[in-house]
């Protein structure tokens, strides 16, 4: 209650204590609206602060987890290197045994008796299979590891048609030469006569395998001019590769081999 003064100076009292009360009232309706506030703003606050810990933590495990991968490729990359390193010294290894091969490293020169072997400056394996099996690209492959370039000598056009009809020795600077040979069907009359005449180096090189009778052939070649390995080539997706029928197609020279002591597959 608070005196007022009156035009006659006189004091009288208003009674304010229902105004009061309603101020107070809405002092403290704000009060709490602004303590909801508050409440609500911290609430937010904080989970905005979980938020980020949780991102943050997030990002670390990803930056580990990037780490990590990075040094397994690190290692994958090093380890795929020390392979072809071991992969490279086996080669190089290898080559220089063939550049070193001498008659008789792998094979005994006892192993000879009875056979006129003085005059041995070559060994000579001959290539043989069907045409278009892939004999000249084998050859060319030898040549391409041996001689370490991209591109091997030997003409591989000999598609279809009639063939390698020229016999033909390569990688001279071996002590083993491969010899390419026209592509065999059959392995039957005239091609095992062919076939035999090469073996026995009556056909050499630089003459051709189907030689006619007018050919003047090599009528006693010496042991090093004939054949001292064969290697057969067959297509990958060969039909007679099924079936043991590759058997049968190679028996008649398998016969031919054995008849020469020669030792096969
Ligand atoms: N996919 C595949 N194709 C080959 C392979 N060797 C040769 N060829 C292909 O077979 C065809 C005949 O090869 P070639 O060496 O001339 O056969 P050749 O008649 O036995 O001397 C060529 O076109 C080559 O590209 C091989 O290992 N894999
Ligand atoms: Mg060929």
């Amino acid at each position: 209650m608070i005196p007022r003064r009156n035009s006659s100076s006189q004091y009288t009292y208003v009674d304010n204590t229902e105004k009061e009360r309603r101020e107070a009232e809405e002092k403290e309706v704000k009060r709490l609206e602004n303590e909801r506030k508050l409440r609500e703003i911290e609430e937010e606050l904080r989970i905005q602060k979980e938020r980020e810990e949780e991102e943050e933590k997030l990002r670390k495990e990803l930056r580990q987890q990037r780490k990590k991968e990075l040094l397994e490729e690190e290692l994958r990359r090093e380890e795929e290197n020390r392979k072809h390193l071991r992969l490279d010294v086996e080669l190089r290894r290898r080559r220089d045994r063939l550049f070193r091969y001498k008659f008789g490293d792998k094979n005994r020169l006892d192993n000879f008796k009875g056979l006129d072997i003085d005059d041995v400056t070559q060994l000579r394996i001959g290539v043989f299979g069907p045409t278009g099996s892939g004999k000249s690209c084998f050859i060319n492959t030898c040549e391409r590891v041996v001689r370490q370039t991209d591109k091997g000598s030997v003409p591989d056009n000999t598609r279809g048609g009639k063939g390698t009809i020229t016999l033909q020795d390569y990688l001279p600077e071996l002590f083993f030469h491969l010899v390419d040979t026209r592509g065999f069907f059959y392995y039957h009359a005239n091609e095992i006569v062919e076939f035999q005449k090469i073996l026995y180096g009556k056909t050499q090189p630089g003459d051709n395998i189907a030689c006619s009778a007018e050919q003047q052939l090599h009528k006693c070649p010496a042991f090093g001019q004939g054949l001292h390995g064969v290697i057969m080539v067959v297509r990958a997706n060969d039909i007679r590769l099924r079936e043991g029928d590759l058997r049968d197609y190679l028996q008649p020279v398998r016969d031919i081999l054995r008849k020469n002591g020669i030792v096969h597959f």
